[in-house]
């Protein structure tokens, strides 16, 4: 650790470290707090999680997880963790349409919170005299146990749900996370949090009752491979066919075991600065979804998590929940899109066409499209509705 002058040579520890946090929350976070790295009971539940597969086709997730499970593996020398979270509560409440995540409705997070990553590293580093090379920053996509690092630092408890719940914010809070060499006094976990996992629930299971498609398999343990996020946003192929009812009306992410959490009633609305609210998205009816172009797309979704999926990601999602729907208005866009230039897209169309009208009609409104086409994939599906 480098031993420059730092600005604030004249504070003592503990003075010091408050006036880090109250910087670090002027910049846009809702909460800043302190931990202390060392084994964390999360980074067994994480080889035992991997170790069965729930992390489905998230093969980094393996590749990085002597990294997730001791921070020192990313930061020799670590001393401490800065764990920081953003609320991200929206203001109104959810339109009629295809339901989405609520994170989906604001910028990017990676990208928003980033700016005040990079100024809260140079807080650090003139309140510290450190430089760079003594700390890292991570939002999402890096290999840190986020949720137990934030749990350790009080910032909230896990969940049976597995979420970071906040007694203060409930369960819609992004985290960030800064590794750092710099010495920090730890803040205390929530009392009775760290008695495992969900200790304060109590006897509530909403969460696991909501989930659709029965991904919470254990208290605070989620199968991925069900899970209707990972489906929808996560997963690049087809959906199997057999989660593919579950998925209702989500076209993207959900959010059913955070959002029937109990401790939602401390939830505030969100007023960081560091969220672009983005609403309009959310409004997009499934009509004008069905037929989106790679420029309308573009133009819509710029700068949303959204883009992640792709336009073919999400015409996939959007032929589920249309199909789902009971409602034959959306035939006529489907058979359309059973002639898309992306083959999954065209193999969903099929699957959606023919849980709406049967084996007969599709079969009949499909004949075209079905006729020239060679893909595999696609006529797997067609082969799996009797429609050969
Ligand atoms: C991979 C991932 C996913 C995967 C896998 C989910 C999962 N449970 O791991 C998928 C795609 C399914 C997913 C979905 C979602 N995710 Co996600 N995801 C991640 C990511 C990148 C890594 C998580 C990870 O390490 N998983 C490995 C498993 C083992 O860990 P875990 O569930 O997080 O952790 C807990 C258990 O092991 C448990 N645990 C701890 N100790 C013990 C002890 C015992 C004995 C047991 C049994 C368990 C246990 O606590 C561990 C963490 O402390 C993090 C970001 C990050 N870098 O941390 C975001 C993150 C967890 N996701 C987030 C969000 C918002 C979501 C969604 C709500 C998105 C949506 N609306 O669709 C859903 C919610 C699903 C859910 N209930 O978990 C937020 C969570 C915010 C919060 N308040 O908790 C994070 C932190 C991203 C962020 N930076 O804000 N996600």
């Amino acid at each position: 650790m480098g031993a420059g002058a730092s600005q604030a040579d004249a504070l003592t520890g503990d003075a010091r470290a408050a006036e880090l946090r109250r910087r670090l929350l002027k910049l846009g976070f809702d909460t800043v707090r302190f931990a202390v790295p060392g084994e964390l009971p999360a980074a067994g539940a994480l080889r035992a999680w991997l170790a069965q597969g729930m992390h489905a086709d998230m093969a980094w997730m393996e590749r990085s997880a002597d990294k997730r499970a001791d921070p020192a593996g990313v930061l020799p020398g670590v001393r401490s963790v800065v764990a920081l979270g953003v609320n991200y509560s929206p203001q109104e409440p959810p339109v009629p349409g295809p339901r989405w995540a609520r994170y989906a409705g604001y910028e990017d997070y990676h990208d928003t919170l980033k700016p005040a990553l990079v100024a809260a590293g140079r807080v650090l580093e003139a309140l510290y005299g450190v430089s760079s090379e003594d700390y890292r920053y991570y939002v999402d996509a890096g290999p840190v146990l986020e949720r137990a690092w934030l749990e350790r630092a009080g910032t909230g408890f896990i969940g049976k749900n597995a979420m970071l719940i906040s007694p203060e914010w409930g369960n819609w809070l992004f985290l960030a996370a800064i590794l750092t060499r710099v010495e920090l006094p730890a803040d205390p976990p929530l009392r009775g949090a760290t008695r495992g996992i969900g200790a304060l629930c109590g006897h509530c299971d909403r969460c696991q009752t909501a989930c659709p498609t029965g991904a919470l398999v254990r208290p605070g343990v989620i199968d991925a491979r069900r899970c209707v996020s990972y489906l929808t946003i996560e997963h690049r192929g087809p959906i199997p066919r057999e989660w593919r009812a579950a998925i209702g009306d989500k076209i993207y992410g959900c959010d059913d075991c955070a959002a029937v959490c109990p401790w939602n009633r401390f939830s505030k609305p969100a007023r960081s600065p560091l969220l672009v609210a983005r609403p309009e998205c959310l409004r997009l009816p499934l009509g004008e979804i069905l037929a989106l172009t790679p420029e309308r797309f573009a133009e819509v979704f710029r700068r949303t998590p959204v883009k992640r999926v792709k336009l073919a990601g999400l015409l996939r999602n959007a032929c589920v929940v249309a199909g789902n729907s009971g409602d034959g208005v959306w035939l006529e866009a489907l058979v359309k899109l059973a002639g898309h230039g992306e083959p999954l897209v065209r193999a969903h169309a099929v699957w959606a066409v023919s849980r709406l009208v049967g084996r007969a009609e599709a079969g009949a409104l499909l004949r075209g499209v079905r006729a020239v086409e060679t893909d595999p994939q696609v006529l797997a599906e067609y082969a799996a509705e009797g429609l050969v």
